[in-house]
């Protein structure tokens, strides 16, 4: 019998790589929300996989960009921050955006070369999304160029909404974790709390319904949370915070349909996830410059 395996596992990559997809395929549910807009995760999220002699807590990060101003730094933040903490570090890049220019990999994937190669731990390399690329010899260039990159890694061809590969890298990576008793129950999945997962799937719905560059100035706030243990009802006041009035305008849609659309969507899931019928109520409110306010940032989670 081997010893019970605990550890931390740090996924790192540009925004979009497909981080957050794998980690949730991992769970077998969704604990970090998903999009195909950059920055959908801003905070740092944890979930937990428990089996019978392991306990893997996956750190999902923000990507790993080159923007700048203060709530990108604190994204990045986040990002190191989960490095530092890891035993073992996964990095996901998108294999099919690079499949036709490998070229522009050591350019777009240069902030984690230093952090990742200097780590000191186990690295593992899944080139993601596959099942995009249909002709397979592309992938050759990309896996040479990427072991040129992380010259002491492994890697690992994945699709991480299909699965395919999947479970591969997660024996590589259980194998890599050091032997400890378990930190958390078996049924816990996530370290984060309910109140921010609510604000995070509210968010979420928020960015699905907007086009282009209105999802990055928007934050969502839990106002109230008040919980009806008789009627196993939760009544939950949420506040979306953009930057701009003709924003506002836009979250709320005409005669409030899109407000109204988030809401219902956002509500829904939150039931699913609370097994609890759930009463939402949402605002639309104006803060100008809050990506730049530290203070509200922090408010929010970022940046502690
Ligand atoms: P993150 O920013 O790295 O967390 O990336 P997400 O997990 O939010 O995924 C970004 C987008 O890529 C979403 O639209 C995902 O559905 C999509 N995606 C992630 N993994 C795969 C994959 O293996 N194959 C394909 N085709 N799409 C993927
Ligand atoms: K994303
Ligand atoms: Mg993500």
């Amino acid at each position: 019998m081997s010893e019970f395996k605990f550890g931390f596992v740090a996924l790192l990559g540009p925004p979009n790589a497909g981080k957050s997809t794998l980690m949730n395929h991992y769970l077998g549910q969704k604990v970090a929300i998903v999009s195909p807009k950059p920055q959908t995760t801003r905070n740092r999220i944890s979930g937990i996989l428990s089996d019978d002699d392991s306990q893997v807590v996956f750190l999902d990060t923000p990507g790993v960009h080159k923007l700048r101003g203060k709530m990108n730094r604190f994204l990045l933040e986040t990002a190191w921050d989960a490095l530092a903490n890891s035993d073992v570090i996964v990095v996901l890049f998108d294999a099919a955006f690079f499949a036709s220019k490998p070229h522009l990999m050591e350019q777009e994937l240069s902030p984690l070369l230093k952090p990742v190669n200097g780590s000191g731990r186990p690295v593992y390399v899944a080139v993601n999304k596959i099942d995009k690329v249909k002709d397979k010899a592309m992938l050759l260039p990309v896996m040479q160029k990427a072991q040129e990159m992380w010259p002491d890694a492994e890697f690992f061809p994945i699709s991480a909404r299909k699965g395919d590969g999947a479970d591969v890298l997660l024996e590589k990576i259980k194998a890599a974790l050091p032997e400890g008793a378990p930190m958390f129950p078996e049924d816990q999945i996530s370290t984060v709390p309910m109140r921010f997962m609510a604000a995070e799937v509210i968010r979420e719905k928020l960015f699905m319904s907007l086009q282009q560059e209105l999802p990055y100035s928007t934050a969502v706030e839990i106002e109230f949370w008040n919980e009806d243990p008789e009627k196993n009802l939760v009544n939950i006041g949420a506040i979306i915070y953009t930057t701009k009035n003709n924003h506002k305008g836009m979250i709320i849609g005409k005669g409030g349909q899109n407000l109204k659309q988030i809401g219902i969507k956002a509500r829904t899931e939150i039931e699913e996830m609370l097994e609890q019928k759930v009463m939402l109520e949402l605002w639309v409110k104006v803060r100008e410059g809050w990506t730049e306010d530290v203070g509200f940032l922090r408010s929010i989670g970022l940046g502690e």
